[in-house]
């Protein structure tokens, strides 16, 4: 396949202004018909040719204005066909027949359960009919929705019902119209037996928007997070930026076979299952957050994504990194702010900083692509969401807030560029933003190197900054960045001083500065330091780089007791644990100091600290976290160093994780999945696990009472995954007893893969490899590849990376598998793979060979092959 190129677009030459679409739906076959009004656009050559995306399906008819064409008045090519010789404004009638029945690549019409449902993002669309299937062509859509009645009682598509009737043989059907013009990967039907659960809401400008939630009938009682999350979503994009909803009619439908979590079809959200249902005994708080967060973020794409979109492709991250910042907002206003920029900067570092670093590195607006479905990323879309949230921080509250309303003044109803966003930032504030660009456009983690020196002498304290930023594919030099770095100076109080700097006439009132770095090189001198600070640097993980300072372990304990910044509070502790894991993964393990256990002891103690934040204060960093800090990853000597850590804390403070625990058990108000509840819980099964490293008979008998006493998923989940890291009996009693409860929740069934893909017994692959056979699972099932693969392949390193090779084989074979079934999803699970050469010797070949076998399988997708293929070269 090859690949295309940013610098290659080209304004569309027709463009189609409305087009009416008739789906006859059908358990054999379904027809497509549409009429598409079709104009030449300004300046284009007359004899510019038509060109139709098109693909898997069958063309049975085509007329221009009435006139039947015949093959050779059109040419059928793979992508699509194409006529030579049109009018500058005609009418094209398509037929198209398709079997959604058998489509498993999730793309385009397919079935899920029982029930017909499109995914047209990116280039699904092409797949239901013949179209210009590109974000930048924006079209009026009219849809007939036809099906048997009995089976399909509930037909949807974008926009409102105008019209609906029944045809005699039993079927019915529902015409859509959606007044705003819309791209075609917005396009959305679904057609089933659905439960719905409706509600209303009224804007700030008192318009009344009708509100509805489609499941299969057994889920309908799960969906009242969802509309509640909703609710709040709305009422936040209000305040917040002064958004309101704009068609009388929002509607979700949840389906259990979805390639990703969501999406944001015009007024037809589809989602998949995980991120709308929710009850306390089938869904632990993450998954109450996470419904929250996931509705927030495609509520939020009504504007940024819809109302404004994307020109091209590679525009991608206008639309998601933007609306990813937006939900991170927004969760951040619902609940905990530190514990959610916590775990905001835990998935950058954990997922995007490794894309970064290795062979699929890609700037956040990309140049070239071969399969547009792999530039859904972490660089795309945690990444981007990080240089909107630089842009935040840079202009300020009101300067952001100025630049997104100009924006929107600017290009509502238009397909643009992540240049013009940056442009509305920049005027709306006067500013220069043209270096700023330059976060689009190269790729890599940049490293800040920051050395200080206090001189007691003029009480001056100068931090110099310096910035670098390592080659990646096709980018060997970089220029530098313009960031901002927050900063605070901590006294030996653990307060924070007045930050003046030189040649300023008096010191800001804030605790805390954003320095601007625009060069290789910089210094900044702080005067009327009376001693040498403590420097908190980053605060808020500012910008997102690796920062390099030489803490002392001292320094760092002190930051963790009192940094004001509750980021750095945090990071103060990963950091000081993460030093000496790597100490202990490079050298040996040793014995735990003193002055961690205190400071963990601390902590734990803190009154002023609420239980979230103080859960995550306690956790050391993950192994994938350490692991990207090692030039050559030695993922057992991670694993073993991290748990020798949870062992020693565990003894070391094993009177305090008992109280702790005890204290929070003894709780028994209601279940709510509510900040303050959830942190609890979260704080209790962390003591709960430090308890579980105890490995004694009792601890386990303490698990296993929690496992069969919880009322709800939290409590039950955290117990059974400890449960399920022990060697013994009891992990399968505990398992058999879940999975018997549990048989018919598949969201559930996901969770029991999950937690014994991630378990950290010896024998975890073998267990894996006979999961597969287990009649719960299927390759079919996205959610059940990832719960079952993609975890032991991804967040099970010290299994996955076995010295026999065994991880690396089992993960090659289900690639192979997928390919025919999921391209999409198998190259997704490609990517622990691809970063081999980060490994010792004997693992780089181990790896390579089987990306190698993976090349040399007949009929590879392009999806695979790209990952696979740019992994090796
Ligand atoms: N914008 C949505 C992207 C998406 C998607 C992309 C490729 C294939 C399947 C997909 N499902 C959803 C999701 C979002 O970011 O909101
Ligand atoms: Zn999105």
């Amino acid at each position: 396949a090859t690949p295309v190129h940013r610098h290659e677009y080209q304004v569309p030459p027709y463009r189609v202004d409305s087009l009416e679409l008739e789906f006859s739906l059908d358990e054999e076959e379904t027809l497509v018909k549409s009429r598409l009004h079709i104009c030449r656009n300004d300046g284009i050559n007359p004899h510019e040719p038509l060109h139709l995306f098109g693909e898997s399906m069958e063309l049975l008819e085509l007329s221009l204005d009435g006139k039947a064409l015949r093959l050779g008045d059109y040419l059928l090519k793979s992508d699509g066909l194409s006529i030579a010789l049109v009018p500058a404004q005609f009418t094209l009638e398509i037929t198209t027949r398709l079997q959604p029945q058998l489509n498993t690549q999730l793309e385009g019409l397919y079935k899920s359960g029982g029930m017909f449902c499109t995914q047209c993002e990116a280039e699904g669309f092409r797949r239901i009919t013949y179209f210009p299937d590109r974000p930048d062509v924006m079209s009026r859509y009219t849809t007939t929705v036809i099906a048997d009645k009995a089976r399909y009682p509930v037909l949807l598509s974008n926009g409102n019902p105008v019209e609906r009737g029944d045809y005699d043989d039993g079927r019915h059907w529902v015409r859509w119209e959606d007044p705003f013009p819309k791209p075609s990967y917005l396009f959305a039907l679904v057609a089933g037996d659905l439960a719905c659960r409706r509600d209303t809401y009224v804007t700030t400008s008192g318009r009344e928007v009708t509100l509805e939630i489609y499941t299969e009938h057994e889920n309908i009682d799960k969906t009242a997070h969802a509309m509640a999350s909703l609710k709040r979503s709305m009422r936040w994009d209000e305040e917040a930026y002064g958004l309101e909803y704009d068609l009388d009619i929002y509607m979700i439908v949840a389906v259990g076979d979805f390639n990703m979590g969501a999406m944001e079809n015009k007024g037809l959200n589809i989602f998949n299952t995980q991120y709308v249902l929710a009850s306390p005994d089938t869904a632990t708080d993450t998954d109450f957050e996470n419904v929250e967060a996931v509705i927030g973020h495609e509520y939020f794409h009504n504007w940024t994504g819809n109302r404004v979109t994307c020109r091209d492709w590679f525009q991608l991250s206008l639309k998601e990194g933007l609306t990813v910042f937006r939900e991170q907002q927004f969760s951040a206003a619902m609940g905990s702010a530190a514990v959610k920029r916590i775990n905001d900067v835990r998935i950058l570092r954990n997922h995007q900083f490794p894309e970064d670093a290795g062979p699929m590195a890609h700037p956040v607006r990309p140049d070239s692509y071969i399969e547009i479905n792999n530039f859904y990323t972490a660089t795309v879309y945690n990444k981007g969401a990080e240089v909107i949230r630089m842009y935040h921080t840079l202009l300020g509250e009101a300067g952001f807030r100025r630049g997104v309303d100009l924006y929107f003044q600017r290009h509502d109803g238009q397909a643009v560029t992540c240049d013009d966003f940056l442009a509305a930032m920049a005027d709306a504030n006067n500013v220069d933003l043209s270096q700023f660009s330059l976060w689009y456009s190269q790729a890599g983690t940049p490293k800040l190197r920051v050395r200080d020196e206090y001189d007691p002498a003029t009480q001056t304290y100068t931090l110099h900054v310096s910035q670098s930023c390592p080659p990646t594919p096709g980018q060997s030099e970089k220029k530098p960045f313009h960031l901002p770095l927050t900063v605070g100076l901590v006294d030996t109080d653990g307060k924070d001083l007045p930050l003046q700097l030189d040649g300023e006439s008096h010191a800001l009132d804030t605790a805390h500065r954003v320095l601007e770095i625009r060069e290789a090189e910089q210094s900044f001198r702080f005067v009327n330091i009376p001693k040498r600070p403590r420097p908190s640097l980053l605060r808020g993980f500012s910008a997102p780089v690796e920062l390099d300072y030489p803490y002392t372990a001292e320094d760092l304990a002190f930051l963790f007791a009192h940094d004001s910044d509750p980021f750095n509070r945090w990071e103060a502790g990963q950091r000081l644990m993460s030093d000496l894991l790597l100490e202990w993964t490079a050298k040996g393990i040793g014995k735990l100091p003193q002055p961690l256990l205190k400071a963990i002891q601390e902590t734990l103690a803190h009154k002023a600290l609420d239980a979230a934040f103080i859960a995550e204060a306690i956790t050391p960093p993950t192994e994938a976290y350490l692991a990207e800090q090692m030039q050559t990853i030695d993922p057992l000597g991670i694993h073993a160093s991290r748990e020798a850590l949870r062992q020693q804390l565990a003894q070391g403070l094993a009177k305090q994780w008992l109280s702790l625990y005890q204290e929070l058990a003894s709780d028994n108000t209601a279940y709510r999945p509510d900040g303050d509840g959830a942190g609890k819980r979260r704080l209790k099964n962390v003591a709960l696990g430090y308890l579980s490293c105890l490995h004694s008979e009792s601890e386990q008998t303490r698990c296993l009472e929690q496992f069969r006493q919880a009322t709800n998923m939290t409590d039950q989940l955290a117990a059974l995954a400890l449960l399920a890291d022990t060697e013994g009996e009891v992990a399968d009693v505990a398992l058999r007893e879940f999975y018997e409860r549990w048989q018919r929740e598949p969201l559930v069934v996901d969770k029991w893969f999950r937690v014994q893909a991630m378990s950290k017994r010896s024998d975890a692959l073998d267990r894996v490899v006979a999961l597969i056979e287990h009649p719960a699972f299927e390759l079919r099932n996205p959610n059940k590849v990832r719960a079952l693969i993609g975890a032991f392949c991804q967040a099970n390193p010290a299994r996955f990376h076995a010295p026999d090779g065994q991880g690396y084989r089992f993960l090659a074979d289900n690639i192979i598998a997928l390919d025919g079934i999921n391209p999409q999803i198998a190259a997704r699970l490609a990517a622990p793979l691809s970063r081999w050469r980060r490994y010792d010797s004997k693992r780089q070949e181990q790896m390579k060979l089987e990306l190698e076998r993976i090349l040399k399988t007949q009929k590879l997708s392009n999806d695979v092959h790209e990952i696979v293929s740019k992994s090796l070269a």
